[in-house]
């Protein structure tokens, strides 16, 4: 493995293990996650693996074989840019009283590039898992998802759910995580497209817009404002739709019909994949989009041109996964329509002058994992 080779270039000794945790995508339930809500990803087949040794003294030694130069982190503050993630892990257990010091580490990731497919809460979990297992600290895996979402709101400041981390420390091969954000209940539900002769495919737009972070949490202000108007504590709560849209307006209006309905859809695309009827679960796909696009008001051009154009080629459904202003759509194909999506979606791509957007197929791919 070329992580334990670059381990042993960079510090002269063997790593005590490598562990693995992927990206994901999510297939339905869309800033539903930090509202108690429901969700529905996958893990992908890419993500971090990270070689580890523990050490005698706090400081940690970093490599990245896709960033730069070495970085040693003797003051977890003073981390910057993505060694953040590594060191907020440290700091979110150490803050728990776990008896973790430093580590030499050197980490290599295949998650595409731009594809919004949470490389950054693989690294977190990554991290999180091996030193869990390294220091014995004894955490199941929902607490090491916890802990990498913790990292990630209170060392990096992105006020995520716990959405990706869970997915990344949960996930099984050939299916996909369902939970409740509240209760922190999941269920692995088995997700095999191939029996049913289709492909998921991941439109990766390589665009990611400035302002995703800021617009991320006024999309959560919003939410959190409109549930304090209605008199719950989370959107989760909200039974009357309809009454509780005569009762608010604007953005917190608009945000409460997207996550009360996405809930909904999440819930109605788990009735479908019980009953066997994978490829009836495109139309959910498609009023997800359009509730993101409309009413939580996340997509951008680069998305809906992939959505409508992967549609017009023939998909069954598609929606921007993840939390929007760039990153990448998902598109349920079947089989022998594989083709004229892809021609559908780089054609208008070309049609506009826009850079042609990676297309790949994805299957549900196993959770973090020590591999050596
Ligand atoms: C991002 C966040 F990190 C998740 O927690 C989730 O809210 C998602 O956006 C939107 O569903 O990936």
């Amino acid at each position: 493995m070329r992580v334990v080779d670059a381990f042993r270039e960079s510090f002269g000794v063997e790593p005590q293990g490598v562990w693995h945790a992927p990206g994901r995508v999510n297939l339905i339930g869309e800033h539903t996650d930090y509202n108690d809500g429901f969700v529905l990803p996958f893990a992908v087949p890419w993500g971090i693996t990270v070689a580890m040794r523990p050490r005698e003294d706090d400081v940690i030694r970093l490599r990245s074989l896709q960033a730069g130069e070495p970085l040693t982190i003797e003051t977890l503050d003073r981390a910057e840019g993505w060694a953040r993630y590594v060191a907020g892990v440290f700091w979110v257990l150490r803050e728990a009283g776990h008896p973790v010091r430093g580590a030499d580490l050197v980490i290599d990731g295949d998650v595409p590039q731009g594809a919004g497919l949470s490389s950054s809460a693989a690294l977190e979990v990554a991290v999180g898992t091996a030193l869990n297992e390294l220091y014995g600290l004894g955490l199941g895996k929902m607490e090491v998802a916890l802990a990498a979402q913790k990292a990630e709101n209170d060392f990096v400041g992105m006020p995520c759910g716990i959405m990706d981390q869970a997915a990344s420390a949960l996930a099984e091969q050939g299916k996909a995580l369902f939970m409740d954000c509240r209760s922190l209940a999941t269920r692995n539900i088995p997700f095999d497209l191939a029996q049913h002769g289709l492909q998921l495919l991941i439109i990766n737009t390589g665009v990611r817009h400035e302002l995703a972070d800021g617009q991320y949490a006024r999309r959560r202000r919003d939410c959190e404002n409109a549930a304090k108007h209605l008199g719950v504590d989370a959107l989760r709560d909200v039974t009357d739709l309809a009454g509780a849209l005569t009762e608010l307006s604007g953005d917190e209006r608009r945000r409460t019909q997207h996550v009360v309905t996405e809930n909904h859809r999440v819930e109605a695309l788990i009735g479908l994949l019980r009953a066997g009827a994978v490829r009836e679960i495109g139309a959910l796909l498609n009023a997800s989009h359009l509730s993101l696009r409309d009413q939580f008001e996340v997509s951008c051009a680069e998305l809906d041109v992939a959505v409508e154009s992967a549609i017009r080629g023939g998909a069954r459904g598609a929606r921007m996964t993840g939390g929007g202003f760039g990153g990448s759509a998902i598109a349920l194909v079947a089989d022998d329509r594989v083709d004229s999506v892809k021609e559908s979606v780089i054609r208008a791509y070309a049609e506009r002058g826009w850079t042609a957007p990676e297309i790949y197929p994805a299957t549900p791919a196993a959770g973090a994992r020590r591999l050596d």
